[in-house]
């Protein structure tokens, strides 16, 4: 494959239902897409920057910046036999692994393309139907989270994952536990506490959460080990994990007992993979986050998650939780049992509606 040229594009596109976390709350997404034309084939994918850096340092404009500036350049005239290579290709520029993987994503599309390969298989894929859950964010009232809850858990979904933060946690969990005594539930702080909230953290305890996501700072592993050892419940390291070193030193210290994949978090599907594997190894279970994605980055979520040891149910759900029209077709939907089978079909397993992206596009830049 030779990268002939990137083109850039952003989309405004309102969210069906706002999304809060402890660092914010989202109404609409500023979605950045990337399609890498190759001699024969186009790739496409999403990168998951925020329109903040809150979520990590990186936010819309940087990685618009530095794939324009940087990253482009790195991979553009490139002969690549694999998308796996373009990690080292990029490996010049320090960070920015949502920009990195937004990129390298993009190549493994076109290569199933090119191949006529599911996307899946190309990763290594091997389960042909994965385990879906949903996160539900922080609302205005209890009672209008348990409604949520309520409808996610009638349309099929495995496990139920809350956002928490210091004043919307236990008294949020018990109510949760109250009226739902077994169902598979998690909760995410996103760095919302800190170790000195250990008391408090413990009540956590009570409500047997398969885990807690990313109690402590963003870039926090040590503290993590630390905290674990006190708690019963399970962490699960997110933000933290940017790379396979992290998962490495995070195993290494005892700082989680699961972890969340993000390919935008670690640069790209190859370091995804990576984690998989070591994880793996060590018998740790992984699963899928999400970033609010629209069908494009979804179904590259959907393919990842068929590695063996996505094991928990992953944060890929439906495109209609999100989206009163996706930009992909068919769009992601989710069984009456809480799964997404995938089908041998050629890609990512689906058209990308290029009208109505045409239509949402706010910005566009080619980069040759
Ligand atoms: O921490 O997993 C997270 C959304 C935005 C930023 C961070 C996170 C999330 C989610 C949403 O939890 C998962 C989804 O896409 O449904
Ligand atoms: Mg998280």
């Amino acid at each position: 494959m030779k990268v002939e040229a990137v083109t850039i594009r952003e989309l405004r596109m309102p969210l069906k239902y706002f999304f809060e976390t402890s660092f914010g709350r989202t109404e609409s997404r500023r979605v950045l897409l990337v399609t890498v034309h190759c001699e024969d084939v186009d790739g496409w994918a999403e990168c998951v920057a925020s329109d903040a850096p809150f979520f990590s340092y990186e936010w819309i404009e940087t990685a618009w910046l530095t794939i324009r500036e940087f990253l482009a350049p790195a991979i553009i005239g490139a002969k690549i036999s694999q998308a796996r290579e373009a990690a080292a290709l990029m490996s010049r520029v320090r960070g920015h692994n949502m920009a990195k993987a937004a990129l390298e994503n993009a190549l493994w599309d076109a290569e199933a393309r090119q191949k006529q390969q599911p996307l899946w298989k190309l990763l290594g894929g091997t389960l042909n139907e994965i385990a879906c859950g949903v996160s539900i964010g922080i609302q205005d009232s209890h009672d209008q989270l348990l409604d949520k809850i309520d409808t996610e858990l009638h349309a099929g979904y495995q496990r139920i994952k809350v956002k928490v933060k210091p004043g919307w946690d236990l008294e949020v969990l018990s109510k949760i536990r109250e009226r739902w005594p077994s169902i598979l539930l998690s909760c995410d702080a996103n760095s919302a506490y800190r170790p000195c909230d250990l008391e408090h953290l413990r009540k956590f305890d009570e409500f047997r959460l398969l885990m807690i996501e990313q109690p402590l700072w963003d870039d926090d592993i040590y503290q993590h080990s630390r905290l674990q050892r006190e708690l019963k419940t399970s962490i699960c390291l997110d933000e933290s994990i940017r790379q396979v070193r992290d998962a490495e030193e995070a195993i290494d210290l005892g700082a989680c007992r699961i972890m969340n994949i993000k390919t935008g978090r670690v640069g790209g599907f190859s370091e995804a993979i990576a984690i998989h594997d070591l994880c793996q190894k060590h018998g740790i279970p992984v699963w899928c986050g999400g970033m609010l994605e629209t069908g494009i980055g979804r179904a590259h979520n959907v393919a990842l998650s068929t590695l063996p040891n996505f094991r928990l149910p992953g944060d890929v759900s439906a495109s209609k939780r999100y989206w009163a029209e996706d930009i992909v077709a068919p769009e992601i939907e989710v069984s009456p049992q809480g799964t997404i089978p995938v089908q041998d079909v050629t890609g990512a397993g689906y058209e990308v509606k290029t009208e109505l992206i045409q239509k949402l596009t706010v910005r566009a830049e080619t980069i040759r």
